[in-house]
């Protein structure tokens, strides 16, 4: 049984659509970042960093507890766990999922949260950072757009890669800036945005 420490942000979806993905079992631990419990020292204990997501697997390698943060290093786990294909074993096949998973955790979603602090959290306007920021996601969509230009999910068959990519693209491309100019983009958010995994992983919990 894994143990789910989240919130309802981009990276807090991204391993509960994992795990509903999985088929493995787990249970939703919510931590509400905006009453800052994931600064509670027991939370610390499971990541270090006052980050969700975080997961305990009870049943971790070799019948250990493990804990584990980081949304790439949990959609690895899950995926090795789950050996269901979402983490591909061929290394000729993980070699491009690892890019594009490391694109989404560490380019898409970090610039993404900056965008959405200037656009929407920030006390005051600042119009300079405002537009950078645009600039900044609008050019990150257009990567991913020229590759599904060619390319029906990221990197091969759909995979943690796809859903690294998808919660960003969901809430600032469809809720704020729209897909309209990123038609591959769309199409592939559509698909996504379908299974049952995703309906599921998106539904509040608080
Ligand atoms: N690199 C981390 C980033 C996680 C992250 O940014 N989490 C945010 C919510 S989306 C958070 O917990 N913020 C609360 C804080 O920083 O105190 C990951 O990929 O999981």
């Amino acid at each position: 049984m894994i143990d789910l420490y989240t919130w309802m942000t981009d990276n807090g979806y991204k391993s509960r659509h994992m795990l509903e993905e999985s088929g493995l079992e787990y249970t939703l631990k919510p931590v509400n970042i905006r009453e800052r419990e994931q600064f509670e020292p027991d939370y610390l204990k499971l990541s270090p960093g006052h980050k969700i997501p975080a997961i305990v697997d009870h049943d971790g390698p070799g019948g250990e507890t493990i804990s584990l943060c980081e949304s790439g290093a949990i959609l690895r786990y899950v995926g090795e766990k789950a050996d269901n294909g979402l983490y591909p074993t061929d290394p000729l096949k993980r070699v491009k999922v690892d890019q594009w998973l490391f694109y989404g955790s560490a380019t898409y979603t970090t610039l993404a949260q900056q965008y959405a602090y200037f656009w929407v959290r920030a006390p005051e306007p600042i119009e300079e950072a405002k537009s950078y920021y645009d600039g900044v996601l609008r050019d990150m969509m257009s990567t991913l757009d020229r590759h599904l230009g060619d390319n029906e999910y990221f990197a091969g068959d759909y995979s943690i890669a796809d859903i690294s990519i998808y919660a960003d693209t969901h809430l600032h491309g469809v809720e704020r800036i729209g897909l309209d100019e990123y038609s591959n983009l769309k199409r592939w958010h559509d698909v996504i945005e379908a299974r049952p995994a995703v309906q599921t992983a998106w539904t509040p919990f608080a």
